[in-house]
């Protein structure tokens, strides 16, 4: 059996691929798909989840619906780069099953509790407000999970602000709670996801699986590009959200430094800005539960979205 997740996420194209490759190895078995409002709104992003999982034939897999809003701040979208729909440039197939019922917080809390300690692994690839809901509803999850592997931040760089990134940024307060729970936490962020950049050549690799999921996931990636292109000034989308999947398949896809992280919530400049410390020689695991992403072998990391999208059929 492979190692057991939750994905927590918004889709989004970069979701999407996150889905499509958590589905497409073995390595992983996951568990279940959670929706938090985000590069869309709640609605919008569940319904992609949904549609995506059924593109897969993969519709065995529970889809729970999570918060709609930030804990404090107003909801912010991003629909510059994912559209209106928050999946657009393809067409999406209306899902078969229907939304399972139950909160999705409540979901993640019952299915880390009734699961075996240290065997459940959370990946939020969307804003943190429902993780930092399930850690404050049900303290005892946090000893529980395995770890936290999240898209999120940046140590260096950001994209919605100077120096913040969108997860982060859209609901800072979240992010603060889940970085200073005491669970194993990496952050995989800009300064990494920032290498995994569609290019032409990967898109074409892509498109040679030759099947109608490999021509979904290319037309993804057409307008990630374009949004990407016409808004961040980047000439291919870096494919950001399957980065953390990867990792958990292959931890020697991402170099990681460990070192404190924690989330600025009060500054007028700053909010939301992930502040690495990276002074002083590396801590070790039990003076530190929390890493950053630095370095990505670009190559096994394609590698893997391809073969996943391969064995999807
Ligand atoms: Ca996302």
């Amino acid at each position: 059996m492979g190692k057991k997740i939750i994905l927590d996420c918004d889709p989004g194209h970069d979701d999407a691929v996150a889905i499509l490759l958590a589905l497409g190895n073995p390595a992983i078995d996951l568990l279940g798909v959670t929706t938090v409002g985000g590069n869309q709104s709640l609605d919008k992003v569940t319904y992609n989840a949904r549609a995506v999982l059924e593109k897969a034939h993969a519709t065995d897999v529970p889809v729970h619906m999570g918060c709609g809003r930030p804990l404090i701040r107003e909801p912010e979208a991003a629909a510059t780069i994912h559209g209106q729909s928050g999946l657009d440039g393809v067409e999406l197939p209306v899902p078969s099953r229907p939304l399972d019922e139950g909160h999705a917080v409540n979901w993640i809390i019952d299915t880390i509790m009734s699961n075996p300690p240290q065997t459940i692994t959370l990946v939020p690839t969307g804003p943190l407000t429902n993780i930092a809901l399930a850690a404050r509803l049900e303290p005892r999850i946090v000893d529980r999970v395995k770890e936290v592997v999240l898209m999120g931040g940046g140590y260096h760089v950001g994209n919605w602000s100077a120096v913040a990134e969108f997860n982060v940024k859209v609901d800072p307060e979240a992010a603060h709670i889940v970085f200073n729970e005491s669970w194993p936490l990496t952050m995989v962020g800009l300064d990494l996801t920032h290498q995994a950049l569609c290019t032409p050549a990967v898109q074409r690799r892509m498109e040679d699986v030759g099947t109608d999921l490999a021509t979904f996931v290319s037309g993804l990636m057409d307008f990630f590009r374009a949004s990407y292109r016409e808004n961040q000034d980047f000439v291919d989308p870096p494919v950001h959200d399957p980065c953390t999947v990867a990792y958990l398949i292959d931890p020697t896809v991402i170099t990681t430094r460990r070192c404190p992280v924690d989330v600025e919530i009060h500054g007028d400049l700053t909010l939301g800005m992930t502040v690495a410390d990276f002074r002083g020689a590396e801590p070790s695991p039990e003076e530190c539960h929390t890493q950053v992403a630095v370095h990505l072998d670009v190559e096994k990391f394609w590698d893997l979205v391809i073969d996943a999208i391969k064995a999807l059929g």
